[in-house]
């Protein structure tokens, strides 16, 4: 199992895109846990490709197409996750904030929240706060889900709570914050609702905030 797991991490690492599909597949077939499949190997073989980025022993391009074999990798894994069509729990906006084009770990807990039951609506990547505004006045969302990777985005974040304010929408939606570079602290500091590590967590959170209203 773990020799399956290893196999997908390096594929990933390795950017073999035409492969993956199968590879994830067969990982499934063989009844290894999802979640071990996107944590043991998925997530941590974007670590793997992180590290070797700030080391300079890769570029942008081979990054892409790690991303890109993790993505496809993810998209086999997605229709699992939500099988169960369960009521609604309540509705979550979601997007990377803008100036970020990372989307990976914002489609990850995408899916775990559609999984949990809520209604998602991922509005992508390098998301203007107009378009923030308007989404969560018409769509009456429940939870405005924020993500950013680079430090240089994070106080996009602060921004778009500030514009809710302004507006007098901040009493109306709950906002989460993640990513790498995000901590408790700095989703305190911004006053932000809540914060979570990862896609688990954010579901955990997410329950919590709809069912305190
Ligand atoms: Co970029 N990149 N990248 N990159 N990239 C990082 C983030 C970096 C840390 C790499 C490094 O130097 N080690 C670094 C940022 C440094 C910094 O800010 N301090 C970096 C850089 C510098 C850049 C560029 C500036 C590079 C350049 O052009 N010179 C550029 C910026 C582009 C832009 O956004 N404007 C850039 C570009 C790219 C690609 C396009 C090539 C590609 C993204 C492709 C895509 O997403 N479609 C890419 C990638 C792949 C990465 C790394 C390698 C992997 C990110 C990832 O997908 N991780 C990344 C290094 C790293 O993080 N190890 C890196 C897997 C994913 C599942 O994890 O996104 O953390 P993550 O999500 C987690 C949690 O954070 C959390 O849950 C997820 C699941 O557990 N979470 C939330 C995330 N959002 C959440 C929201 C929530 C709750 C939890 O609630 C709302």
């Amino acid at each position: 199992m773990s020799e399956m797991l290893e196999i997908l991490k390096e594929m990933v690492v390795d950017g073999k895109h035409k492969e993956i599909e199968a590879q994830v597949q067969s990982a499934i077939d063989s009844g290894i846990d999802l979640n071990r499949i996107i944590n043991d190997a998925l997530i941590s073989a974007m670590d793997i490709i992180g590290k070797r980025f700030a080391d300079g022993e890769i570029y942008v391009p081979e990054m892409l197409v790690s991303a890109m074999t993790m993505k496809l990798g993810l998209e086999k894994i997605k229709p699992l996750l939500t099988e169960d069509e369960i009521e609604t729990k309540g509705t979550i906006l979601m997007c990377t904030v803008k100036g970020d084009l990372h989307d990976i770990g914002k489609n990850l807990v995408t899916m775990m929240l559609e999984g949990a039951g809520f209604k998602v609506i991922d509005l992508g990547v390098d998301v203007k706060i107009d378009k923030l505004l308007q989404t969560v006045k018409e769509k009456k969302a429940d939870i405005l889900g924020l993500s950013a990777l680079l430090t240089t985005t994070m106080p996009e974040m602060h921004r778009v709570i500030e514009a809710l304010e302004v507006e007098g929408l901040r009493d109306n939606v709950k906002v989460i914050v993640g990513g790498a570079p995000i901590d408790k602290k700095f989703a305190d500091k911004i006053g932000a609702d809540g914060y979570a590590k990862d896609a688990a967590e954010a579901v955990q959170l997410a329950r919590e905030l709809v069912s305190v209203g």
